[in-house]
């Protein structure tokens, strides 16, 4: 597996969010993409161990933070730029009263961006870690004088024992849009979603909580519960776009599930002045004995 510890990366490069008693999270500045969350010394995400840390690609792994744009973009790279710029850390991570860390990053325009999309703005991200608990608030403002619009997701990989014994709850019943059959919509018959191929959807108008886990005994689950991210996408490349990705293991795919909290069906109107708030909480359960 990957090494997701601080040693592995240039001090410079990462914050490191360390609850204590096996709890903690890895961020990277480059994107403030999350490498590691460990709950109680279990590692939940999955990082590529091809992923590449050039500070240029896009990390494989963790949780990208996808915007301006969700998907292909005519203005700019895929899934917007925000995954692929060095962001600040607006604080260095801080211990609450109650124990729980929490760190601060910041992605302002400059002359790259506004080359591309021509608008001000100023994204802070908050990350707080819990005993058994992860929470990434997503603040969105608009400091300039133009109106502007944009779709933004949460790209989370979720580390899994096998593909073939896990299942996403949470979804029965929701329209999506399924980007493996021509954009498809169909809506979802099943309350346990198993992947046993190449899954690229996405749910639209999905339910604020949603579970990710082991359908079989003796393994942990994540309960996902998000506020003003009305979609969910699940996507799993399976093996022949396991092979096609440089920077993904060829049979990495059965270790891993994309569960994505995103406001990406429809676009975010953003009027000069405005802020808009988005937020996922991720909540670690322990395998069943
Ligand atoms: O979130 C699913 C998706 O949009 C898929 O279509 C696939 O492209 C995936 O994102 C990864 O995209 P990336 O640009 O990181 O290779």
């Amino acid at each position: 597996m990957a090494k997701q510890t601080p040693s592995s990366f240039p001090s410079s490069d990462v914050v490191f969010l360390d609850r204590g008693n096996g709890t903690s999270v890895l961020v990277h500045l480059h994107g403030a993409t999350v490498l590691s969350w460990k709950c109680q010394g279990q590692e939940v995400l999955f990082l590529s161990e091809k992923a590449v840390f050039d500070n240029k690609k896009a990390i494989r792994g963790g949780i990208p933070v996808v915007f301006p744009n969700f998907g292909p973009w005519d203005l700019g790279p895929q899934h917007g730029f925000a995954r692929t710029k060095r962001w600040q850390a607006e604080t260095p991570a801080r211990t609450d009263s109650a124990g729980n860390v929490v760190a601060e990053f910041v992605l302002q325009d400059d002359e790259a961006t506004r080359a591309i999309w021509d608008f001000r703005f100023k994204v802070v991200y908050t990350v707080q870690v819990m005993e058994k608990t992860v929470t990434m608030n997503v603040a969105v403002n608009n400091l300039g004088s133009k109106d502007f619009d944009f779709t933004c997701l949460l790209h989370t990989y979720f580390r899994i024992p096998d593909i073939s014994k896990t299942a996403v709850m949470g979804l029965q019943n929701t329209k999506y849009v399924d980007k493996v059959r021509d954009g498809e919509e169909v809506t979802e018959a099943r309350e346990e979603i198993r992947i046993d191929e190449n899954y690229d959807r996405v749910y639209m108008d999905t339910p604020s909580e949603i579970v990710v886990g082991k359908v079989a005994d003796g393994s942990h689950s994540i309960i996902m519960q998000t506020m003003n991210f009305p979609d969910t996408v699940v996507w799993n490349p399976w093996a022949d776009k396991a092979k096609a990705m440089s920077d993904f293991g060829d049979d990495e795919y059965s270790n891993m599930v994309c569960v994505e909290a995103g406001y990406v069906a429809h676009r975010v109107q953003l009027n000069t002045g405005q802020q808009f708030v988005c937020s996922q909480k991720l909540t670690f359960v322990p395998a069943t004995q």
